[in-house]
């Protein structure tokens, strides 16, 4: 049976905007995170085709290069009209060096182009740990909400500044970040994996 102590715990993320809410959540438990950054780890090619299948292989990089447990964080804005774009992708859209700017930019020139008037979209997040001997669990989670233009709010990072969430008035670039941390995909992730964690233990 696996479990997850309270101490070190590798962020295999070289995304500062995920470092800063993974901390905001996982802190709290009692981890101490040290990310990717911090550790000045490589990057690993994201060749999978899926969320999980991303996430896991990140985790699993990381924890082969430390000998420890990490936790992996693959996430992207799904578009309804654009059939799920940019997805798996969404880093990618934002080009070589990221400029979401103009990642924003291509989403809304995808949905003009299309004609439609249907904004919704969707935040999904999955986050996986691996363990040393390449055993990993991952966990979905998503928020659903739609995207308005032009962006607003500088609170946030990626693709926050066109994202209101379901109920919302305000996109997740303006919101206070204890809010979005409090009801985005990776909250909704991170609920599903300490009900794992908590399984566990008992
Ligand atoms: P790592 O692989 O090193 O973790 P990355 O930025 O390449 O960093 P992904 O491949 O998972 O990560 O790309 C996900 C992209 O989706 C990310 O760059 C953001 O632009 C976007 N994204 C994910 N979660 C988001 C959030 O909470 N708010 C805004 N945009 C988000």
């Amino acid at each position: 049976m696996r479990t997850l102590s309270a101490g070190e715990l590798i962020a295999a993320t070289h995304n500062s905007g995920k470092v800063k809410e993974l901390k905001a959540l996982f802190e709290p438990l009692g981890f101490k995170v040290v990310s990717a950054i911090d550790l000045d780890l490589p990057e690993p090619e994201e060749t999978e085709k899926t969320f999980v299948g991303n996430a896991i292989l990140k985790a699993k990089a990381a924890a082969e290069a430390t000998g420890k447990p990490a936790l992996s964080d693959d996430s992207g804005l799904a578009v309804t009209a654009l059939d799920g774009a940019p997805g798996i992708y969404s880093a990618r859209w934002a080009g070589e060096p990221r400029d979401f700017g103009l990642a924003m930019e291509k989403v809304r020139a995808e949905l003009d182009a299309k004609g439609t008037t249907d904004y919704s979209a969707r935040f999904i997040c999955v986050l996986a740990i691996c363990w040393p001997d390449g055993h990993s669990e991952a966990f979905e989670g998503e928020i659903a909400g739609h995207l308005e233009f032009p962006p607003r709010g500088d609170r946030g990072f990626g693709y926050d500044p066109i994202f209101v969430a379901t109920g919302e008035t305000i996109t997740f670039g303006e919101m206070d970040p204890d809010r979005k941390h409090a009801m985005s995909h990776r909250a909704d992730a991170f609920k599903k994996l300490t009900a794992w964690l908590e399984a566990v233990a008992n």
